[in-house]
């Protein structure tokens, strides 16, 4: 991807664990690599269309000049945020934060702290077979809509599906939908248990009834398999109530492991 770039902006602050330097400050020194499509700006000539390096400069100043924080690395995961979420057309950002006079009491030049971070595609698949569920699946868009760094991009047609698995119990309503994040995975995971705990879900069976349902489907192309956690979803290839609604707002979309579109999984699955 194309970025811009911001060496060493020379910034007054007061952050670090002694008590002396938040009371007499220091010097600190940030880069900043800001990654975006320039190809608009770069036909049209037209400044809007790209991000203004003289305005984040401005930004990181002003933000690290605003707080005071006693690690760099909470300057820099902090600074990352707010840019993320202020500044139009960023993708992702690298940041590196050095402190040439860190009261170390050796000869070093600068120590330092280096992070990227950036927005991610997940789809969400959303599932309920209790009370009233086109509600609790309205709950849940709601929740990720009112969730800090989450947007909700596409939120397909609810269906109405048989139980699969365990059958014993009342027919879901499914739907996936389409967000845009800067949680990262297991953050994304406790975010959708919080918003399952507001619908009320009581885990009783498994794979029983429920009033609110979230599984992360896909992230990124991220292959990820934990204790916790696996993505893609280990099932949802075999799952027309998840396929059906993933095709109708992402066809093309890529199964990393399988190597096949959701529309290609769903014609194999019919
Ligand atoms: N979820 C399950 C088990 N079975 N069946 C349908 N139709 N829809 C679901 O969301 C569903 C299910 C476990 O998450
Ligand atoms: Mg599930
Ligand atoms: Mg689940």
């Amino acid at each position: 991807m194309d970025k811009i770039q911001i060496k060493n902006l020379e910034i007054f602050a007061n952050h670090g664990v002694f008590p002396e330097e938040n009371k007499l400050g220091q010097k600190f020194v940030i880069s900043a690599t800001l990654y975006t499509s320039t190809r608009k700006a770069g036909k049209t000539d037209d400044l809007t269309a790209s991000i203004h390096y003289g305005e984040v400069s401005q930004f990181i100043t002003k933000f690290v000049q605003e707080h005071t924080w006693k690690l760099l690395e909470t300057v820099v995961e902090q600074l990352a945020e707010a840019m993320l979420l202020q500044i139009p057309h960023l993708e992702k950002v690298e940041l590196e934060i050095k402190k040439p006079w860190a009261p170390v009491g050796l000869p070093l030049e600068t120590v330092s702290v280096s992070i990227e971070r950036g927005w991610h595609t997940a789809y969400i698949a959303m599932g309920s077979n209790m009370g009233d569920k086109k509600a609790y699946l309205d709950m849940g868009v709601l929740g990720m809509q009112l969730t800090k760094g989450c947007i909700v991009e596409a939120v397909a047609d609810y269906l109405a599906t048989e139980p699969y698995g365990y059958t014993e119990q009342d027919e879901f309503l499914n739907s996936v939908m389409k967000i845009r994040t800067i949680l990262p995975p297991h953050e994304l995971l406790d975010r959708l248990h919080e918003l399952e705990q507001e619908a009320n879900r009581v885990r009783v069976i498994h794979w029983g009834p429920r009033t609110l349902d979230l599984d992360i489907l896909l992230y990124d192309d991220l292959i990820l398999d934990d204790e916790e956690l696996h993505i893609p979803h280990i099932e949802m290839h075999k799952r027309d109530f998840v396929l059906i609604p993933l095709a109708q707002i992402a066809p093309w979309v890529r199964h990393p492991v399988y190597n096949q579109t959701v529309q290609e999984l769903l014609d194999r699955l019919k």
